[in-house]
């Protein structure tokens, strides 16, 4: 059973998602408002970027008055800082709420809500379903504290976790219906990211506005299929330091990170897909499973890599989505 503030809490989550795809690089926000009786008299969300925060979305809705000893739920810290708008904090003082509930602590350096509403008198109670909370800001947490975009990793599989034949057959492992839902993920993200490898070997026209490719030796042709359309970004050892005689590749993401681009989609050989997964730079999976056994000892693994001798020393990560596409099963993974 949930509480009363956890009942809420998930009411601002639901209306935070009205604003994905148009906040970014902000949070996702929500708010609502209920009056000294507990009686819900506003809701309000962060719409798009540069507009109001949710808590103001929510106040303005009301007059003056009308929250005077009531609680206001929100998934994230009130601002407390002038930006785009002033801050949250000090409408919510004006507006002489009661209590205020708040998901998580804001991880932007720059506000300090809870002291501000404290010192106002207001009670304040934090951490409601602060893991959920955290989930569904896990874009701005990743982007605000590493300055870096948060990637996810998409890779189409056999059941035996392989990507081709020794041979290097790929053509298809997963059925239509996966590769359609493949264009359609893309949309969400600023960037899809390959390598040369991936360009040469297949000449993908990958749609899309935003391309990054890591070409170390700038081997692509000039007449590749890739720069057709959209803005491409070409990683190569001229414009990129090396580590171990490979492209930075964290380097490459802060270089994107700094140019707006907040996500990025990888889509990628193994080869790529190891050495992101080393080091540590995948925030999550995109597992498409086809239903098929390749029995190849010599085929391509989604993720090379050293020979482990302890499972303790795998990479751990949570399932938080299963659903079936087409005849395969598409599986999203958090990066713990
Ligand atoms: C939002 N929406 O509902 C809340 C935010 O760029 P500004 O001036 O709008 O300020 C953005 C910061 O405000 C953001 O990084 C976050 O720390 C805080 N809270 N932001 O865009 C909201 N509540
Ligand atoms: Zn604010």
């Amino acid at each position: 059973m949930l509480t009363q503030d956890e009942k809420y809490m998930k009411e601002c989550f639901k209306l935070a998602l009205k604003g994905r795809g148009k906040v970014a690089p902000n949070p996702l926000v929500g708010c609502v408002v209920l009056d000294k009786f507990g009686k819900v008299i506003s809701k309000g969300y962060h719409h798009k970027y540069g507009d109001n925060h949710a808590e103001r979305d929510a106040l303005l809705k009301l007059k003056n008055n009308e929250a005077e000893g009531g609680t206001l739920y929100v998934n994230l810290e009130p601002c407390s800082h002038f930006g785009k708008t002033p801050p949250c904090t000090d409408l919510i003082i004006e507006r002489k709420l009661k209590r205020v509930v708040i998901g998580m602590k804001d991880v932007n350096p720059k506000v300090d809500g809870l002291t501000k509403l404290k010192r106002a008198g207001i009670e304040v109670t934090t951490g409601i379903l602060e893991k959920e909370a955290e989930f569904l800001n896990r874009v701005f947490i990743k982007n605000m504290k590493d300055k870096l975009p948060y990637v996810v990793l998409k890779t189409a599989t056999t059941i035996d976790g392989k990507i081709s034949t020794s041979t290097g057959d790929s053509k298809w492992i997963t059925s239509e219906e996966s590769r359609k839902e493949v264009y359609k993920m893309r949309k969400d993200f600023d960037c899809i990211m390959t390598s040369s490898n991936t360009v040469i070997a297949d000449n993908p026209k990958m749609e899309h506005r935003g391309k990054c490719i890591l070409d170390t030796n700038s081997r692509i042709p000039k007449d590749a299929q890739i720069f057709k359309q959209g803005e491409v970004y070409i990683a190569t050892k001229d414009n990129t330091p090396l580590k171990k005689g490979k492209l930075d590749i964290k380097y490459v993401l802060s270089e994107l990170y700094k140019k707006g681009i907040y996500t990025v989609f990888v889509e990628c050989g193994g080869t790529l897909a190891g050495a992101m997964l080393r080091e540590n730079l995948i925030d999550e999976v995109y597992q498409f499973i086809a239903p098929k056994i390749l029995n190849d000892n010599k085929g391509k693994s989604c993720f090379d890599g050293d020979s482990l001798k302890k499972i303790s020393s795998a990479k751990n990560l949570k399932l938080y989505s299963s659903k079936i596409v087409g005849t395969d099963i598409l599986l999203k993974y958090k990066v713990l």
